[in-house]
């Protein structure tokens, strides 16, 4: 029988990478599948520390184990930023075009454009929660390209697939080394390795 996971995301492309990571033993349910509306608070200024809020919230107000990933852009030449803001760099609102078009402005003549994408995510396990990290190198090009992804893609060359950058790359290929990815792959593993104790 397929193991049916959680996910507290509010976020389609997420979700939709979630469920072609874990592949098709796996019922992967977002967070409209549970009933759930509210944009779940994200008040930690860690990763860590926002998608344990995010998957203890469904926990305790609807009652089902779940899994929360946060992830993060992380500049070098910008002391880290957006990091843990990345998704409102550029103010309230998720709009991704007006958060890469504030971090090109910044890395305006920089010379240093390494960086790099952090996930955690936490999965709900009776009264504690485990965590699992994935991550991905790479550099911020100097205007977007490509129009596959989401979120910063278009601005993310990750040096495994240099020159393309992540929007250029079909979901498959991004999925297997992406931060993403990573994290996911930890989680499955942990999961089928719990199901066969
Ligand atoms: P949820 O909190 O509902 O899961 P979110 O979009 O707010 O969705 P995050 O806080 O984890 O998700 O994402 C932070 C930002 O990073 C947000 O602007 C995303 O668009 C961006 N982001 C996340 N994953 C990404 C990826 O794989 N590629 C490019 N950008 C990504």
């Amino acid at each position: 029988m397929k193991q049916t996971i959680v996910v507290a995301t509010n976020n389609a492309h997420k979700l939709e990478e979630i469920r072609a990571i874990a592949g098709t033993a796996y019922n992967i349910l977002g967070l409209a599948d549970i009933g759930c509306t509210v944009d779940i608070p994200e008040t930690s200024d860690t990763l860590a520390g926002n998608a344990i809020q995010k998957a203890t919230y469904v926990k305790e107000h609807f009652g089902y184990d779940c899994v929360a990933d946060d992830t993060g852009l992380m500049v070098d030449a910008l002391g880290g930023e957006p990091g843990v803001y990345s998704a409102r760099y550029a103010g309230p609102g998720h709009d991704s075009a007006a958060n890469m078009a504030l971090l090109l402005e910044r890395m305006a003549g920089k010379t240093d454009r390494r960086a790099h994408f952090s996930t955690i995510i936490a999965l709900t396990e009776g009264d504690g929660v485990r965590l699992f990290e994935g991550r991905v190198d790479g550099t911020i090009t100097s205007a977007p390209r490509g129009t596959d992804g989401f979120g910063y893609d278009p601005v993310f060359m990750p040096d495994e697939a240099a020159p393309l950058t992540f929007a250029e790359m079909n979901a498959a290929d991004k999925n297997a080394i992406s931060h993403r990815g990573r994290a996911t792959r930890a989680l499955m593993e942990y999961l089928s390795n719990a199901s066969d104790r």
